[in-house]
């Protein structure tokens, strides 16, 4: 591919299956479309094609490191397994009511997402520690912000150490854990006249008096939560709010290792994939493609993919979805269901069959599909290897996403 000429006869075609995408947001698909001019403005096929496969590995080595502190008692340990998607009894979960007898920050890796890492530190503790002294000890420079973990009321340690991570423009925020027993308390104490709501906001209130009186430039947001249900209370707040301050790389890491609790995370999740499937589409369309065997249209119509390129990332994608054997076996204990029955309800195969023969089955059968589309770029090997592969991953993509809210509610179904 030489010519500017030729390049601009090619765009068109190559994103018509974005743009025809029904089920695809505008605001992503003119992304898509600024992106995709942007970098074969300067290059050829190929070329583009390699600069982003490397954008797709910097993705993939994105680490994030959230450090998670607080003093003994407080509930980090159980926000670390809330945030893995994991109870205290499950393997590799960080023990729950127990008191930290060392200084060193313990490291847990998200499961199904090994580079979201997050960091239990110790809390201050003892007055010894100045804060600056404290954020050395911890390696502070490693993290890339920090939850300051408290229940009842955030303590002087606790705000020291908040100004000094703010006075090293990094950021921090408030909070309050075991919101759901304070309620279950205010309900029992005013039987009568207890207001949810109006008890959250009086916590909210009397948190931001506390802590104004410590700060004097920008105050901390506090966030009141339960780790025994993300999706109450200001979990959702405090999601949205590390999604706007994180950066694109890290943004991504963070939605996409979010536990699914509920419909809201399954979109974010799913526009996120959704954003990025057109990259595998063109890595697989141009850097190791191999021809696809039995192709219903003949050979004279070639196709080619890396297919397993494309089984990897559809194995990730289950993983995502909380999918895969594992993350479903760990919610049908939770719901007290056989696993059978929540894998019953999910009408994309069990993540153990995707094969690369399944792939390239399913490449197959959206040949067949997407007959009109694929015939009208037949010579344009990238082109119609491009659009095949990116209409299947996205209807996967949709289909899983579909699967995950049918196993949740399933799972959330009382018993008969
Ligand atoms: N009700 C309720 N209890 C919690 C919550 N988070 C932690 N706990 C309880 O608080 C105690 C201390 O929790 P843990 O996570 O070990 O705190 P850590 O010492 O800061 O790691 C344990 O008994 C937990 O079960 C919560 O959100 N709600
Ligand atoms: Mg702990």
């Amino acid at each position: 591919m030489n010519s500017f000429a030729e390049k601009l006869s090619l765009l068109p075609e190559i994103i018509q299956p974005i743009l025809k995408n029904t089920d695809m947001n505008i605001d992503i698909a003119i992304n898509i479309y600024e992106r995709f001019m942007e970098v074969f403005s300067d290059c050829g096929m190929k070329e583009a094609a390699s600069e982003i496969k490397d954008e797709m590995e910097e993705m993939e080595n994105t680490e994030l490191n959230i450090a998670i502190t607080g003093e003994t008692g407080s509930g980090k340990s159980s926000l670390i397994n809330a945030l893995r998607g994991l109870k205290a009894e499950d393997d590799g979960a960080a023990p729950v009511g127990v008191t930290e007898t060392t200084l060193n920050p313990k490291v847990y890796t998200h499961s199904n997402y090994p580079k979201v890492k997050f960091w239990d530190l110790p809390g201050i503790g003892s007055p010894d520690f100045s804060p600056e002294s404290y954020l050395k000890m911890v390696d502070f420079p490693s993290y890339d912000f920090f939850i300051i973990v408290g229940s009842e009321r955030f303590r002087s340690n606790d705000t020291g150490l908040a100004q000094a991570i703010q006075k090293m423009e990094k950021k921090c925020y408030f909070v309050r854990t075991k919101v759901d027993a304070d309620l279950y308390n205010m309900e029992r104490s005013y039987p009568n006249t207890f207001n949810e709501e109006e008890v959250l906001e009086k916590m909210r209130n009397d948190l931001k008096k506390q802590l104004k009186k410590c700060f004097r430039s920008t105050i901390p947001q506090v966030f009141l939560i339960s780790s025994w249900d993300l999706a109450k209370y200001d979990f959702p707040r405090l999601v949205e709010t590390l999604e706007k301050d994180l950066h694109s790389l890290k943004k991504h890491a963070f939605l996409l290792s979010l536990p699914m609790f509920s419909p809201e995370v399954t979109e974010k999740k799913k526009s996120v994939l959704k954003s990025h499937i057109w990259k595998i589409s063109l890595v697989s369309a141009c850097i190791n493609a191999s021809s696809i065997p039995d192709n219903p249209l003949a050979c004279d119509h070639p196709l080619a993919c890396d297919a397993s390129l494309l089984q990897r990332s559809m194995v990730d994608f289950y993983k995502i979805f909380e999918l895969d054997g594992d993350s479903l076996t760990r919610l049908a204990r939770l719901a007290r269901k056989p696993v059978e029955e929540l894998k019953a309800v999910m009408k994309s195969p069990q993540m153990e069959e995707i094969t690369i023969d399944f792939v390239i089955k399913k490449i197959l059968q959206y040949i067949n599909t997407a007959k009109e589309l694929f015939l009208s770029l037949v010579g344009r090997l990238v082109a119609a290897s491009f659009s095949i592969i990116y209409l299947m991953l996205s209807r996967f993509v949709s289909n899983l996403a579909e699967d995950a809210e049918r196993v949740l509610k399933k799972a959330l179904e009382p018993e008969p």
